[in-house]
C-alpha cells in the first residue's frame, strides 16, 4: 500500500503540454475600444432577460487592458501553453471588408507577451462572438464564407509566431444552445430542418476556414478545431457496452465532429433526420473533411450509454437530476468521460494528435480571509486527470491539456454567477487571486504528476 501512494505512478510523459484556456468575449471587455464591431453576444447580453442578473461582457475581466497581468498569472503557474480566442469583430467590425489594424495589434501584443514569457500561444479563431452585422447569423451560408476570409487573414497575420490554431470552438454548443434551445445568442428555437442547415454552416465554416488558414499560414502551422464531443460512456466496461457506446458516440456527433473527421454525413444521421437532413452544395463535404493536424476535445460531463437491441444497438441512460454535479446544473461529475472521450476519438478517427482544449468545473468559491479553498474543484480536476492519464498510459495520442479556465469570467447565459477559474476575480475591483486549485495546478505542472 505504501508503494501505491507514491505520486510517481501518476507521472505524465516528459513532453506533455500543460495550459489554461479562455475566450475573448468571456474575458476581454473593452467592447467599444479601438474600432471593435458588435457581436451577437453584445446584442444578446444587452437584451433584458437573456443573461443572469443582466450581466454583460462589457468589462468582463478587462483583459483587453490587463493582458500583461494575465500573462504573469500564467507564468507563475508554469504553463507551457495558453489557449485564447481572437474576437472576429475586433478584426472585421462588420464581419468582412477592411481589416481593423488596431484589433490585430491587440493580438500581436498578446502573442508577443506570451512568447516573451516562454508560453506557446494556441489561437482559436471563433469562440461564439459572431459579428452582429452578418444578417441571419449561422442560418446564413455567407457566415461560413466570411469566416474563412477572416480566419485566413488572421492566420497570415499571426503564423510567423503562432504555430497552433483552432478554427472554431464547440459547434455543438454555439448551434444547439443558440439555435435549438434558445439559451445562448441569438436565442432561437429553430425547427429541425433549419437547425440542421445552421449546423451545416458551422461545420462548413470550420472546413473552409481550415483550408483558408492552410493557404495563408507559414509552413509548419498546425490546424485543428475544438469540439465538445458528446461522449457516450459505457455504463460498465464490458465488451458489449464498450462497443455500443463507441457506436453511439459516432452517431450522436454525426452533425459535428463525425462529419468533420469523416468528411460526410453518415447514413444513420441521414436516416434519422430524413427530409430534415442538411442540404450540402457541391464541394461542401470535401471542405468539411479537410485533413487536420490535430483534434481538440472539450471534456465536461459524461453521457451514460448501454447496449440494447434497438436498431442502432444502444440506449442513453439519463442522469438523475439529483446526481452529483458541480455548480452548473448540467455539469454532472463523471471522471471516466475523460478516458472515453480520448479513447473513442482515437479509435473512431485515428487523429495524429489529440489535445484537451478545455476541462474544468464551476463551484461557488466563497472567499474566506481573502483566500478561496476550492477543494471540490481540485477533487474534480484530479479525478478527470487520472482518467486522461489512463488514456495516455494505454497509448492514445493525447499530447496536452488546457484547464478551463485561467480565471473566473463571463459564463455566457449564467453571467458572473458561475465561476470556473483557478484564479478568483473580484468583478468590482477586477483583482485576480489564486485559488487553492491554482496552487494545486502549479504543483501538477512542476512535477508533471497528479498530486
Ligand atoms: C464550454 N453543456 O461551454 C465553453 O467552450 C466555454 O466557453 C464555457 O465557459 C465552458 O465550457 C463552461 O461552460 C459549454 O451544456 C457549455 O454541455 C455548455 C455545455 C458544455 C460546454
Amino acid at each position: 500500500p505504501a508503494a501505491l501512494a507514491k505520486p510517481q505512478r501518476f507521472r505524465f510523459p516528459k513532453d506533455f503540454r500543460w495550459g489554461c484556456a479562455t475566450a475573448a468575449y468571456q474575458i476581454e471587455g473593452g467592447v467599444n475600444e479601438d474600432g471593435r464591431g458588435k457581436s451577437i453576444w453584445d446584442v444578446f447580453s444587452h437584451t433584458p432577460g437573456k443573461v443572469a442578473n443582466g450581466d454583460t461582457g462589457d468589462v468582463a475581466c478587462d483583459s483587453y487592458h490587463r493582458y500583461e497581468e494575465d500573462i504573469a498569472l500564467l507564468k507563475n503557474l508554469g504553463v507551457s501553453c495558453y489557449r485564447f480566442s481572437v474576437a472576429w469583430p475586433r478584426i472585421f467590425p462588420d464581419g468582412k471588408g477592411k481589416p481593423n489594424q488596431k484589433g490585430v495589434d491587440y493580438y500581436n501584443r498578446l502573442v508577443d507577451g506570451l512568447l516573451a514569457a516562454g508560453i506557446e500561444p494556441y489561437a482559436t479563431m471563433f469562440h461564439w462572438d459572431l459579428p452582429a452585422a452578418i444578417k441571419g447569423g449561422w442560418q446564413n451560408r455567407d457566415a461560413a464564407l466570411q469566416f474563412a476570409d477572416y480566419a485566413g487573414y488572421m492566420a497570415g497575420q499571426l503564423s510567423d509566431r503562432v504555430k497552433k490554431f483552432m478554427t472554431v470552438n464547440e459547434m455543438r454548443t454555439f448551434i444547439d444552445v443558440g439555435y435549438r434551445a434558445g439559451v445562448h445568442a441569438p436565442g432561437l428555437k429553430l425547427p429541425p430542418d433549419q437547425l440542421n442547415q445552421a449546423r451545416h454552416h458551422a461545420v462548413l465554416a470550420h472546413g473552409l476556414g481550415a483550408q483558408a488558414m492552410r493557404a495563408a499560414a507559414r509552413k509548419g502551422t498546425q490546424i485543428g478545431l475544438a469540439e465538445n464531443l458528446d461522449t457516450q460512456v459505457p455504463v460498465i466496461e464490458t465488451a458489449e457496452h464498450i462497443e455500443a457506446a463507441r457506436r453511439a458516440t459516432r452517431i450522436e456527433n454525426a452533425m459535428y465532429l463525425t462529419a468533420v473527421m469523416e468528411g460526410k454525413y453518415i447514413d444513420e444521421y441521414l436516416e434519422i433526420e430524413g427530409a430534415n437532413a442538411p442540404k450540402p452544395q457541391a464541394g461542401d463535404m470535401e471542405a468539411i473533411g479537410t485533413p487536420l493536424d490535430f483534434v481538440a476535445i472539450n471534456v465536461y460531463q459524461p453521457q451514460w450509454a448501454r447496449a440494447d437491441d434497438s436498431k442502432y444497438g444502444y440506449a442513453k441512460v439519463p442522469h438523475n437530476p439529483n446526481a452529483p454535479h458541480m455548480a452548473s446544473p448540467w455539469l454532472y461529475v463523471g471522471p471516466e468521460v475523460a478516458y472515453w472521450a480520448v479513447r473513442y476519438a482515437s479509435e473512431l478517427w485515428k487523429p495524429k494528435k489529440i489535445y484537451i482544449a478545455e476541462n474544468g468545473a464551476s463551484a461557488d468559491d466563497p472567499v474566506t480571509d481573502g483566500k478561496v479553498y476550492d477543494a471540490e474543484r481540485v477533487m474534480f480536476l484530479r479525478n478527470y486527470l487520472k482518467n486522461f492519464q489512463r488514456a495516455v498510459n494505454e497509448g492514445y495520442p493525447l499530447k496536452g491539456y488546457f484547464l478551463w479556465s485561467l480565471m473566473d469570467n463571463f459564463e455566457w447565459a449564467d453571467g458572473y454567477t458561475k465561476r470556473f477559474g483557478v484564479h478568483h476575480v473580484d468583478f468590482e475591483t477586477l483583482k485576480r487571486t489564486p485559488k487553492l486549485s491554482a496552487v494545486w495546478y502549479k504543483e501538477v505542472i512542476r512535477r508533471n504528476t497528479i498530486v
